[in-house]
């Protein structure tokens, strides 16, 4: 049994990721409450880095609130290492993500990086994915179509709601979350799905896979690579 809190192991591995930041960089920041952690570390050492790139408006909103300097995504060519959270992560750094329906600017911000260092508690970790109902970030005018082609593979979608009303993204559009799911090819699942018309992002990460994935057990940080 772990003795330390989910939440002192997110920040165990929050604190990890700094190894994987050199001087000098502009770093990739995903969005979460893991990555919340590692943000509070990165402060640490805002001396030492250029600044970062964010996958989300609440990333950016506490990257700057601690004095991080905070690039569009346009301005940057390559970025050495992105850091993000995931809702399931499996052997092979494939990944469920989108929980905290900032996919689609994460997917962009990972294909500028080099390397994903993936930080999560043990919870997260899966043989394969599917367990975590999948985000899906959709036109609105598709969403019941797409719906339907899910039902065809044995899914149920659901509209995010919140408040009563469709979640809206940061991007002004829908998240579909499909429950039911067994992904045991990710990277042929991911490419479907990304054929759809409609589809903005499916949430796995296949071809974003991590490269790195710190995971914060009962015996400490399990480097996965
Ligand atoms: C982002 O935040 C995700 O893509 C994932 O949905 C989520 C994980 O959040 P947390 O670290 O709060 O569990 O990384």
């Amino acid at each position: 049994m772990s003795t330390l809190t989910q939440d002192e192991l997110k920040a165990l591995v929050g604190r990890a990721a700094l190894q994987y930041i050199e001087p000098g960089q502009i770093v990739g920041v995903g969005t979460g409450s893991t990555v919340n952690k590692f943000i509070d570390a990165l402060a640490s050492v805002k001396d030492r880095i250029r600044g970062a790139v964010s996958s989300s408006e609440a990333s950016t909103a506490r990257l700057r609130a601690l004095g991080i300097e905070v690039w569009d995504a346009n301005e940057v060519e390559r970025l050495s290492v992105y850091v993000d959270g995931a809702d399931e992560i499996d052997p092979r750094g494939c990944m469920i993500k989108g929980g905290g329906a900032a996919l689609t600017r994460e997917k962009i911000v990972a294909a500028l990086a080099d390397r994903f260092v993936c930080i999560a508690d043990e919870s997260k970790w899966v043989e394969t994915l599917g367990r975590f109902p999948l985000p899906v970030e959709v036109i609105p005018m598709a969403a019941q179509q797409i719906a339907r082609r899910f039902a065809a593979l044995g899914g149920q979608a659901r509209l995010r709601l919140k408040d009563g009303a469709p979640w809206v993204t940061d991007n002004g559009q829908h998240i579909l979350d499909v429950s039911g799911l067994r992904i045991t090819e990710p990277l042929a699942f991911e490419s479907m799905v990304n054929d759809w018309p409609g589809v903005v992002t499916v949430g796995v990460f296949a071809h974003q896979k991590a490269n790195v994935c710190l995971l914060g057990t009962a015996q400490g940080v399990r480097t996965v690579e």
